[in-house]
């Protein structure tokens, strides 16, 4: 199975390490084609070397492929939510991760369509959770 997850990158990363953490569940059920996200050294300026463009063919070529979607949604971002309405039209499974108490409300865009599957959690042991379930 091939896994695309997103997380923020331009939005901001603050959440970076979580995105780490929940590739690494990630990789039990699957193939993760975007582990970059969860790099610790991709900073917001982001990846050298590839012009936006490529950067742009690329994850749409990989969005493709994957048939689910896995979107960390705490921090808000631009491309996320982009990439989200795109696996939407694709049909793809779509699960996005909150944090609970989170500083901003996540969008009503998200929050209000029903073909996505929203999962809040605490803790990384939740998401351990909400993956198994997810997945099995
Ligand atoms: O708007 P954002 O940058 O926060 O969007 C993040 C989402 O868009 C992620 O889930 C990625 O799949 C995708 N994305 C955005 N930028 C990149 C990138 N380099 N490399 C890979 N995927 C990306 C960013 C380069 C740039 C900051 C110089």
């Amino acid at each position: 199975m091939k896994i695309y997850f997103a997380g923020s990158i331009r939005g901001g990363r603050g959440d970076k390490e979580t995105y780490f953490k929940i590739i690494k569940l990630l990789e039990k059920y699957g193939k993760v084609l975007t582990e970059h996200i969860g790099d610790s050294s991709l900073s917001s300026y982001g990846e050298t070397g590839l012009a936006d463009s490529n950067i742009y063919e690329r994850d749409m070529e990989w969005l493709n492929e994957s048939e689910v979607l896995v979107a960390e949604v705490t921090t808000p971002s631009t491309g996320v939510g982009y990439e989200i309405g795109k696996a939407e039209d694709m049909c793809k499974k779509i699960l996005c991760l909150y944090r609970k108490n989170a500083e901003k409300k996540l969008s009503g865009m998200i929050s209000g369509n029903k073909n996505i599957s929203i999962k809040i959690y605490e803790n990384i042991d939740d998401i351990g959770d909400i993956l198994k379930s997810f997945f099995t």
